[in-house]
């Protein structure tokens, strides 16, 4: 044991050191042991009372991806229970009574710490209270009956049948965007000159609008979501600072580039920091992401963003978007997007750059008929398709995934109509708009369409 960090409330939080071995072994004894001891009478823990005649146990559970070992425990009526937490796993856990309290501090891999959860005179549950970890299995149940204390060997958690609340919030379909709101600007800078890129990143969960009526704790790069879009050419270096300033580990994975995953897209704990290089190899537009698990809770919580290498002798053209669709499964109000939604991939919404109907509510303007305009397109996901179209017009470039599918000029190709991209693929169409007026933007997929993915341009 390296040190004792003893509380004055009673709780302690004891940080130790173990090779993979020890790690092992302790791993074993806590899913096969799983002891249950009588302790002393009064242990001096804060928060519920001790009965008189209670009877003081204490029981030892582990945590790890996603799950609390064992999952159930059984203890007679009017047990003193403590529970003996220990983090087994690879991440930051926690264990929390229903309710909140009484609960252990975050506990980082290989910490344990008591939990005094006191006279226990019904059934209750506790989880980790890190988002989505819930969800995914992290659950103990303490169920209150029989006399004899003893343990009930749990079979390992689903996690789907811990479903938290249906619904979560609801857009308001008449609403407005509230005072506040902010449209994401579209518009897409060239690349900067030179050859190497340095670009801070900082993870940050923030409160964000997102539909009308609708306000979720949005995890993000630099509190955007999607997150600043960086862009270069073949051969240039991009060196990454990633700031973790949030409350949870976060991470990043750059599709663009072509490197270990236990490295450079390690997740890091909150204050920590990590810098990821790379050299841009080939052109696209590449997806980045948090890659943490559940990688399906971060990214769908919004920690996505692009890179953009353009391809050799890439053509002047008039105007440049981007528009990054992502689908999105609301919690309740000022809370995290839905992970048990998420694992049906039914979107509550989908969405260009983060708001449902975004430029709907504020048309693009600014360009005229015949000149030209090109539009990037990324698929973020976490788990819907897109088929990107304009109402009224045809696509006479496209390009997917490294390759032209089309390219204007060249007597043998047709025209476009829709660019379909599956999640982390992206692309760019050109086109024209022929004459004045409103031009609508979907993903013809119009399910989606009808969920908010589409936005309006006003030619001339
Ligand atoms: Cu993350």
């Amino acid at each position: 044991m390296m040190e004792d960090r003893s509380k004055p409330d009673g709780s302690s939080r004891i940080a130790f050191a173990f090779g993979p071995l020890a790690a092992g072994v302790l791993g074993v004894m806590a899913l096969v042991v799983a002891l249950v001891t009588g302790m002393g009478k009064s242990d001096g823990a804060g928060g519920a009372t001790v009965a008189a005649n209670a009877e003081p146990k204490t029981v030892e559970v582990s945590l790890a991806e996603f799950a609390v070992t064992p999952a159930k425990i059984q203890v007679p009526a009017g047990t003193d229970l403590t529970i003996h937490v220990m983090n087994m796993g690879t991440m930051a856990h926690d264990l929390a009574v229903e309710g909140g309290e009484p609960r252990v501090p975050m506990l980082n891999p290989g910490e344990m710490a008591d939990l005094h959860v006191g006279v226990v005179s019904k059934t209750t549950q506790a989880w980790c209270t890190v988002p989505g970890h819930k969800q995914l299995g992290m659950v103990l149940t303490i169920e209150v009956g029989g006399s004899s204390g003893t343990e009930v060997a749990a079979a390992a958690p689903t996690g789907t049948d811990q479903a938290v609340a249906p619904g979560g919030a609801t857009i308001d379909p008449n609403g407005k965007p509230g005072p506040d709101w902010k449209p994401f600007d579209p518009t897409l800078q060239p690349a900067p000159g030179g050859t190497e890129h340095k670009v801070e990143l900082h993870a940050t969960e923030v409160q964000k609008e997102v539909a009308p009526g609708v306000t979720q704790e949005v995890w993000t790069f630099n509190g955007q979501s999607p997150g600043p879009t960086l862009r270069g050419k073949v051969g240039d270096v991009f060196t990454v600072t990633l700031y973790n300033d949030g409350k949870f580990g976060h991470s990043i994975d750059f599709h663009a580039s072509q490197t270990n995953m236990d490295q450079d897209m390690r997740t890091i704990q909150p204050g920590e920091s990590l810098v990821y290089q790379f050299r841009a190899e080939y052109s696209g537009i590449w997806m980045y992401h948090c890659g943490t698990a559940p990688i399906l809770h971060h990214i769908g919580n919004g920690m996505f963003g692009a890179v953009i290498i353009d391809p050799p002798d890439l053509a002047p053209v008039d105007h440049e978007y981007l528009f990054v669709q992502s689908d999105m499964y609301f919690g309740p109000n000022g809370q995290p997007g839905d992970l048990t939604k998420m694992m049906t991939a039914q979107p509550d919404a989908v969405v260009f750059n983060g708001y449902y109907n975004q430029y709907k509510f504020a048309p693009i303007t600014g360009i005229q008929p015949g000149e030209r305009v090109r539009i990037w397109v990324l698929d973020a996901g976490p788990s819907d398709i897109s088929s990107f179209h304009i109402v009224g017009t045809i696509f006479d470039t496209v390009y997917k995934e490294g390759a032209y599918l089309l390219q204007r000029g060249n007597a043998l190709s047709g025209g476009s109509q829709a660019l379909d991209l599956m999640p982390a693929q992206g692309g760019f169409v050109e086109l024209q708009f022929a004459k004045p007026g409103m031009y609508v933007m979907v993903t013809h997929r119009f399910a989606d369409a009808s969920r908010g993915g589409l936005g309006v341009f006003q030619i001339g």
